[in-house]
């Protein structure tokens, strides 16, 4: 996109300052982000982004939850006497006329303030697991006197297993790519378990285990620290919206406790990680307060259910053509799906352990 129509939409925002320069930032494949710099050395720059409403349907909701989250946060550090708080929780900058977001005709604008001197991490390492847990955590922890139906699903069942569960039955009965041959050991493996899987969701109907506000992409390049390595604020909540914590807990440990990649080739490599699994249990309880004897004796439970689940849409995703993740070969969420169903398998072969390390904090 040419940067005189960017210029274009970044007047329509209500900014401080100047505008000096836009530069693309970010290696997010959702939404397209650019960095705003202002010329006068005393004004912040920003953030603009330009939001995957293919993704993200219902925009007004979706900005709404991000100003209620955030207000909610900027409140809970206030008379916490936090100081330097537009560093600890993002600012929405809103359009001249007063709104969330602007709208061009045809694509959707965010304008946040920019977050200077932060550093983010691509890779993980079990101090920086323990400091995430107790981001994640205090997060959870700010958020979990929010008034009920304060926030909505930006993504409807977006972590719903029962949801994903009869996207992957849909597909297989359909088989539009003739695709089930080869995949039809796996799709058994994952109905066996589907009982267990969904057990979540029926504690929920039983009153047995709350939704409360969640994340859902708790990865630890969306934690900003500051330049002493210290955790500064949480970053990217399109996703933030109703749920089970046992999700958060268990992305995180899908995402960085896998010593493999995510779509790792070789299986072999692919293990759970139980040195990132302790540090982050340990951060994440220590700082999440709120939790019931339930949630907490589940949290690895929480862990085999959003690997499950990943296995469930990578699989439905192949059988179905490819059409909502992005791949680099023919095979590769079939290959994804592979390596995922081999992290759930280690996570079960460490259940115990992982139940005795939780019984320990
Ligand atoms: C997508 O693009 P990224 O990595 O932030 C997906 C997550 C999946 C992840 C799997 C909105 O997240 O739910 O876990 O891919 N986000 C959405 O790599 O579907
Ligand atoms: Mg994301």
């Amino acid at each position: 996109m040419d940067n005189t129509k960017i210029q274009a939409i970044v007047s329509h925002f209500a900014i401080d300052g100047t505008l000096a320069e836009l530069a693309p930032v970010g290696n997010g494949w959702i939404n397209d982000t650019y960095r705003v710099t202002t010329q006068e050395a005393d004004r912040p720059d920003y953030v603009l982004q330009r939001i995957n409403h293919h993704i993200f349907q219902d925009v007004e909701l979706l900005q709404q939850n991000i100003e209620r989250v955030t207000s909610h946060i900027r409140r809970k550090l206030t008379e916490a006497g936090q100081s330097e708080i537009d560093r600890r929780v993002l600012r929405l900058i809103p359009t001249c006329e007063g709104k969330l977001y602007y709208f061009d005709g045809e694509s959707y604008w965010r304008m946040m303030l920019f977050i200077a001197r932060s550093i983010t991490h691509e890779q993980i390492s079990e101090p920086l697991a323990y400091l995430t847990g107790k981001a994640f955590g205090d997060f959870q922890n700010m958020l979990s006197d929010i008034e009920q139906g304060a926030l909505g699903e930006t993504i409807p069942n977006f972590h719903n297993i029962e949801f994903r569960l009869e996207g992957l039955r849909e597909v297989v009965a359909r088989d539009p790519q003739g695709r089930l041959a080869t995949a039809q050991w796996m799709v058994d493996e994952l109905l066996a378990r589907a009982q267990k899987m969904c057990r979540v969701q029926q504690w929920h109907r039983d009153g047995l285990i709350p939704k409360r506000v969640t994340h859902c992409d708790t990865k630890v390049n969306n934690i900003l620290f500051d330049e002493e390595g210290r955790p500064l604020c949480v970053i990217d909540l399109d996703t933030t919206m109703p749920g089970f914590v046992l999700s958060d807990f268990g992305d995180f440990i899908r995402t960085a406790g896998n010593t493999g990649a995510e779509d790792d080739p070789d299986l072999s490599k692919v293990e759970v990680n139980m040195g990132i699994f302790r540090s982050f249990a340990k951060g994440y309880v220590e700082s999440a307060t709120f939790l019931t004897p339930i949630e907490r004796e589940n949290l690895p439970y929480g862990a085999e259910l959003l690997t499950y689940m990943q296995t469930v849409r990578f699989l439905a995703d192949y059988l179905d053509g490819d059409h909502y993740y992005k791949i680099q070969h023919p095979e590769h969420n079939w290959q994804r799906s592979k390596a995922q169903f081999k992290l759930l398998q280690s996570l079960e072969a460490h259940e115990q352990e992982m139940n005795d390390f939780i019984a320990t904090l």
